[in-house]
């Protein structure tokens, strides 16, 4: 069957993914073209690109910041900064549409309350892929990630505490939110090669927003 049938009915459905991991099937859909109105407003001040892993090489997503601390990465390493290093300037504002979704996600996971000081956002052109890696650069662990899907559909690619171990696979597409802490908040994970295709309200990417509480 297509399950692109039933993109138009509204889904709020909690599925499990793992300790303290879960996947809310379509709750940034009714949400998701204001969000990508402040997509694009963040990313005309602080353009996409592609940052340079600490090994040297050019990411295939491109990455934004909006929100107090942006994450970038250089030869010197991976860090959160306060100033985009392309402008010098802060990174944009949260925009309050991605404020209150990362809020009500949390809450409807059951995380108490996230208060989120960054917010990374990536796009995904065909062939992009994010190789497996913990997110482990925020001090505070407590809290949970909030990733928002928003555009093409992706395989997201969950696994274990080493990089070898047993992962599994689920499919993300437009306005699925993955709220993700507790127990799993340092599984590897990573998205595979994305795949080709144009969506009517990205046209040819994937974006991913991902909200963190990093102090
Ligand atoms: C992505 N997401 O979905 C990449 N990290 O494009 C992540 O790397 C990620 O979705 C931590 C928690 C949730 C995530
Ligand atoms: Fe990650």
């Amino acid at each position: 069957m297509c399950p692109d049938l039933f993109d138009d009915l509204p889904r709020d459905e909690l599925e499990p993914l793992a300790d303290g991991a879960v996947v809310l099937r379509g709750y940034a859909r009714e949400r998701a073209a204001q969000l990508l109105l402040d997509v694009a407003a963040v990313s005309a001040q602080a353009p996409f690109r592609h940052l340079i892993t600490p090994g040297g090489k050019r990411m295939s997503v491109a990455m934004s910041n909006c929100g107090p601390l942006g994450w970038v990465s250089d030869t010197r390493g991976y860090r959160y900064d306060a100033c985009d290093p392309l402008s010098q300037q802060p990174w944009p504002a949260l925009p309050a549409s991605f404020a209150q979704l990362a809020t009500d996600a949390a809450q409807r996971a059951g995380y108490a309350s996230l208060h989120p000081d960054a917010c990374l956002v990536n796009r995904y052109a065909p062939g992009a892929r994010l190789t497996l890696h913990q997110d482990r650069d925020e001090r505070d662990v407590r809290a949970p990630i909030v990733s928002v899907s928003l555009g093409l559909p992706a395989t997201f690619v969950f696994g274990g505490f080493t990089r070898s171990g047993p992962s599994r696979r689920v499919r993300l597409t437009h306005g699925d939110v993955v709220v993700w802490g507790g127990a799993s908040r340092l599984a590897y994970h990573g998205v595979l090669p994305l795949a080709e295709g144009e969506h009517p309200a990205t046209g040819a990417f994937r974006y991913n927003l991902t909200f963190r509480k990093v102090f």
